[in-house]
């Protein structure tokens, strides 16, 4: 694996020390004679994935637009994954203020908000990649997370999918039997793994700087992700087969640190809206140019098989997947409920809206 440096986790607390000791602070500091903050200010961006992912292009369009916008008073530093810490140590770091903002894998984040790990669960969402791009990008549906995240300290900015998960393994998984002795890699929620239980798979929770090492020493034997991630970390090197059963979308948030947004002042709250909003829909293309250069690349680079399932492979993972949901509501209750609810009514709605949608989902 040649662009992702490993063993990022032991040094978080000095990493927190020395984000709280850096001299730009994380909200602008009065002038003395007048209320007007003292500019410019720098805002601290950690993100899950390595420098060319979507994350880290999403940040660069965010830092652009964000400097512009605010006629360069605002400026972000930008950590790429492997720079601070594991997901978790992320949102850790924006829960006590260190880091502003940051990217928050639902796959990670279940553990501390149950509710999102409705994202982990498969066949839920549309086929339709922008019935699924229109729905994640409501305001309704952040509405719907709003509680959730505040309660947690967090602020929620927004939704972002990256993706079709693809799965990686040493063979084609064509039905739900061939995860039988398996064991795959999940993200470090609990939720996440529940899927992969109902196919009949032992599962492994791993951070994912440690997919790589784990896949070649054949602690796991499989995991799942979209394939500009399969590609930049290097999964297609130690592993023989990709199934494309699109499962679930990878989605992603972005959060900041509550209490630092609400102080913020009102010009600074809007720049930053402004700014997320016009890199939504660029967030969009951008995974969707990655995810299909990356899979030329792939291909070119190396010998792994690419399986493409038909639509009755599907549907029976489709059933098989559907009790991983009665393990959601018990982890997420009654809100979780409601709002699997919300969503599935959501995406139908948006498909029946949406003329070319494919609607064999769900
Ligand atoms: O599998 C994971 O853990 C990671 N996958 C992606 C595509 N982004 C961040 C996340 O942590």
């Amino acid at each position: 694996m040649r662009r992702f440096c490993r063993g990022l986790t032991p040094l978080l607390l000095t990493v927190m020390l020395v984000l709280a000791g850096c001299s730009d602070s994380p909200a602008p500091v009065s002038s003395g004679d007048d209320d007007k903050p003292s500019y410019p200010v720098t805002w601290r961006f950690a993100l899950e994935e390595i420098e060319g992912s979507v994350q880290h292009r999403y940040a660069l369009e965010f830092k652009d637009r964000i400097e512009r916008i605010s006629d360069g008073n605002i400026l972000v530093d930008i950590f790429p994954y492997g720079s601070i810490g594991t997901s978790l140590q992320l949102t850790e770091l924006v829960r006590e203020g260190s880091v502003h903002l940051a990217f928050a894998s639902p796959g990670h984040l279940a553990n501390v908000i149950p509710e999102v790990g409705v994202f982990t669960l498969h066949y839920l969402l549309s086929d339709d990649e922008e019935v699924n791009r229109d729905v994640l990008a409501s305001d309704e549906l952040k509405q719907l997370f709003h509680e959730p995240y505040s309660e947690q300290g967090l602020k929620l900015h927004g939704f972002v999918p990256e993706g079709w998960m693809v799965w990686t393994a040493n063979k084609p998984l064509r039905s739900p039997a061939d995860f039988d002795g398996l064991t795959i890699r999940t993200m470090t929620s609990d939720i996440a793994e529940e899927t992969y239980r109902t196919y009949g798979a032992a599962t492994s929770q791993v951070p994912f700087s440690q997919v790589y090492s784990d896949l070649q020493l054949r602690r796991i034997d499989g995991q799942a992700n979209p394939v500009f991630a399969i590609e930049e970390m290097g999964f297609y090197e130690v592993q023989g087969v990709m199934t494309f059963a699109r499962p679930a979308q990878f989605v992603t948030s972005v959060v900041s640190n509550t209490s630092w947004f609400d102080a913020l002042p009102e010009d600074q709250k809007l720049w930053l809206e402004d700014a997320m909003d016009e890199v939504a829909p660029l967030a969009y293309e951008v995974q969707a140019e990655l995810n299909a250069s990356r899979l030329n690349t792939i291909t070119e680079i190396s010998n792994i098989r690419v399986v493409e399932l038909n639509e009755e492979e599907r549907s029976r993972f489709r059933e098989a997947s559907l009790p991983a949901r009665e393990a959601y509501f018990r982890i997420a209750g009654e809100r979780g409920a409601a709002i699997l609810d919300q969503l599935l009514t959501m995406v139908s709605t948006t498909e029946s809206a949406t003329p070319t949608a494919d609607t064999t989902a769900q």
